[in-house]
């Protein structure tokens, strides 16, 4: 470059001021090192290509694709493209990066050259190149890039709907497309990945999509990996032994060339660390090694996170000591849902004796699915790229929506130590909705955080202004005086939010993300108008005008029930029914207030307005530790679900599960499920109206689903489950109790 060179960014350097940002392309993943000049060129309308015929076919299609549909100008440009050793771009050999995946990417006047470390580095420079090719004008640049984290993706790998086959392909192109190089397959919920039907192969259309997958993921450039969930049935025997190899063996005729076992959230036999590591070594010696175009074998530990190691156990150490070096070991972190740490990886990593391949649980939401994970990624360490061997995310079963985070996804494994969260969650913001993008991000910014949930993952939610609502709150609750900047600026938030709703329903720019949330809307308009009410209720408060506040509670009171309702009858198909919003900061600022100034007005006027909330009349007690921190719901109007766990459960002895009703009701049953049969351990108690506790007995239903039939006669205030015997190991797939007679 001739020109004077600014230096934008290099990896470690905060130094660049606002001016020099404001010229940087806005590329995701960020580049590790990005010059620019002062040059500035309108973009090309046509290349004339080099090196095509030396790159690998992928490439090529690519490259040409680059600028299709643009009218044939009379200036073109030159596209070099090539790897280390090409032709093409023997010039730069010296500049490219030395690291699997790199690229060096140069743009001058009239010329554009691409020289990739490998073909996957090249497809990537092409990547950076499509990214700039959105701006009118081409800047003067020379890139030099390469991922921090070898492997980074996405696991498919919740419980609930699997994703469709238009939505994987439309995934997979996003994958590459931002420079994610893994996406392993493993819906908890498609029945030949799992039991029962492991053993089986794929029946032919659903073969058909496989292969499908397969295929755009290599034109995508990522490696589509299967994998295998065997360990609730498996047997530890030749057959089964050999079961694996030909699923595998079938799954490789399909086209997979990569594989992962995942033997997460199972108990018994198929536990056995010694057991796992015969089955892998022996798949890894005689399948994996046979083939000579086929990627290290994955696999998810049985102990796939600190809390549910067991110290004594050894599980991870056999691992760690026994199982072939080359085998990738998963590990979510010092728990299920958690961040990590440096030192959290330094300790799994001693253990199993290699870098850990890190399986995040986020944003997915199969725990708490009346939930949407909005906020930006962050709490990771900005230091763990030496000590991972990959980092992929769960994602929510809304795939589009859980672009919000795959975009921090993909920038934060690409390259870590500059990450900024919110810059990723703009991006993605900008990308999804370009016209409504603001309207998104306030919808996201006040869905981020999962609730009340049995894995105490938290996350900030309505940051921008919490401050504002926590100082208001505090302030009204004390009866001193507010301020008014923290009035308007509450007031204007509320009157936002009922706007963006609507303008979120309208929205017509990307129908897969209406298809997937569009149900949340509804309750985000709610929320906005109940907010406007309660400053109405507070305007009228502080004037002492009885008949203003008796208008806006009565109105309150209005949007309570409906919202209520219509939580009761949407998003009902799921373990976590209905459809929250908002629930960390501004709906407890609501009904704070709203509770506070009733009382206050109720005292001063000697009235007896309701201020009581119209939802949740429902309570979970328990001193199990896993069942504490449930939710429970209403379904379908009449159904009291709490919600399933995912993970195995421990019921400890005398450990006892408490459904409590605000007031007595008649019930007709009680159904449960904990994957286990004849729980006869299991003592279910239903407690009358007059407080008396009564015994009752289950009877089967079907498979492992159980049925208690309430007393005819009179209400019930609770109904009870306690362990009568030893520590339990089962799930706790459901349980409802039914209202109604
Ligand atoms: C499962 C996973 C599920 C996630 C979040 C792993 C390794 N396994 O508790 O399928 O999506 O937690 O609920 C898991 O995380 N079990």
């Amino acid at each position: 470059m001739n020109h004077k060179k600014i230096i934008l960014f290099l990896s470690a350097s905060w130094l660049c001021g606002a001016m020099a940002w404001a010229q940087m392309p806005d590329l995701l993943p960020m580049p590790q090192q990005c010059i620019v000049g002062e040059g500035r060129y309108p973009a090309p309308a046509s290349f004339l290509y080099k090196g095509l015929n030396e790159t690998d076919s992928i490439n090529r299609k690519f490259a040409q694709s680059l600028l299709q549909g643009t009218d044939k100008a009379k200036d073109y440009w030159k596209l070099v493209i090539g790897e280390r050793g090409d032709r093409a771009v023997r010039k730069v050999r010296k500049r490219i990066p030395d690291v699997s995946e790199g690229y060096y990417l140069r743009i001058r006047e009239n010329e554009i050259i691409i020289a990739g470390n490998d073909e996957r580095g090249t497809l990537y420079g092409l990547q950076t190149l499509r990214q700039l090719l959105r701006s009118e004008e081409l800047p003067e640049l020379e890139i030099t890039d390469f991922p921090d984290v070898p492997l980074r993706g996405v696991v498919e790998g919740y419980y609930g709907t699997p994703m469709d086959q238009e939505t994987h392909l439309r995934m997979l192109q996003f994958y590459g497309a931002h420079k994610m190089n893994i996406y392993l397959y493993g819906p908890k919920d498609d029945p030949y990945h799992s039991s029962p039907y492991w053993r089986k192969p794929y029946p032919e259309e659903k073969a058909q999509e496989i292969r499908e997958m397969v295929q755009t993921s290599r034109e995508a450039g990522v490696d589509f990996v299967w994998a295998i969930h065997p360990g609730k049935d498996i047997r530890w025997n030749e057959a089964d032994r050999d079961s694996v190899r030909l699923k595998l063996e079938a799954m490789y005729d399909l086209g997979v060339r990569s594989f992962a076992v995942f033997f997460d959230d199972i108990s018994g036999e198929g536990a056995r660390a010694e057991k796992q590591v015969e089955l892998l070594n022996y798949l890894n010696r005689e399948f994996i090694h046979t083939k000579v175009d086929v990627k290290p074998l994955i696999m998810c530990p049985t102990e796939y996170n600190k809390e549910w190691s067991d110290p004594e156990g050894g599980y991870l150490e056999t691992l760690g000591e026994k199982l072939d070096a080359d085998i990738a070991i998963m590990w979510t972190g010092n728990s299920v849902i958690c961040t990590l740490q440096p030192a959290d990886l330094q300790w799994v990593n001693e253990r199993i004796r290699r870098k850990a391949f890190v399986w995040w649980n986020f944003p997915v939401n199969d725990y708490v699915m009346d939930h949407l994970l909005l906020g930006p990624v962050y709490g990771n360490s900005l230091q763990l790229a030496g000590q991972v061997s990959g980092f992929v995310s769960n994602p929510m079963e809304h795939a589009e929506a859980s672009k919000i985070a795959l975009y921090g996804i993909a920038d934060y494994t690409w390259n870590m130590t500059p990450y900024d969260s919110i810059r990723a969650w703009n991006y993605a913001f900008q990308e999804l909705m370009p016209k409504d993008k603001d309207a998104l991000r306030l919808f996201a910014e006040h869905n981020a955080d999962p609730g009340l949930n049995v894995h105490h993952f938290e996350r900030d939610e309505s940051v921008r202004v919490r401050p504002v609502f926590d100082r208001f709150l505090r302030l009204a609750l004390e009866n001193t005086v507010t301020s008014s900047a923290d009035y308007r600026c509450i007031r204007s938030e509320f009157q936002a939010i009922s706007d963006a709703a609507d303008i979120l329903q309208a929205n017509d720019e990307n129908p897969y993300l209406k298809k997937e949330i569009s149900p949340w809307y509804p309750a985000f308009k709610y929320l906005g108008e109940m907010g406007c009410e309660v400053m109405n209720l507070y305007d009228a408060w502080r004037a002492q005008n009885q008949e203003d506040f008796k208008k806006s509670h009565r109105h309150l009171r209005a949007l309570q029930y409906l919202s209520y309702q219509y939580d009761a009858k949407t998003n009902q198909e799921v373990n976590q029914p209905g459809v929250k919003v908002g629930g960390k900061v501004l709906r407890p600022f609501v009904d704070k207030l709203f509770i506070h100034l009733t009382e206050e007005f109720n005292y001063r006027f000697k009235d007896s307005l309701a201020t009581t909330l119209n939802y949740s009349p429902y309570r979970l007690e328990s001193d199990v530790a896993q069942l504490r921190n449930l939710s429970v719901s209403l379904r379908k109007g009449n159904q009291i679900t709490v919600s399933p766990l995912n993970e195995v459960l421990h019921w400890n002895a005398g450990g006892s599960l408490t459904l409590m009703l605000q007031e007595p009701m008649q019930a007709a049953y009680v159904r449960f499920d904990v994957g286990v049969d004849s729980p006869d351990w299991l003592v279910f108690e239903c407690q009358a109206e007059d407080g008396n506790w009564k015994t009752l007995e289950p009877r089967l239903v079907w498979s492992t689903i159980y049925q208690i039939d309430l007393p005819k006669e009179g209400k019930i205030r609770a109904i009870r489950a306690t362990n009568h015997a030893s520590e339990q190991s089962c799930y706790f797939k459901s349980f409802l109790l039914k209202l109604g007679d």
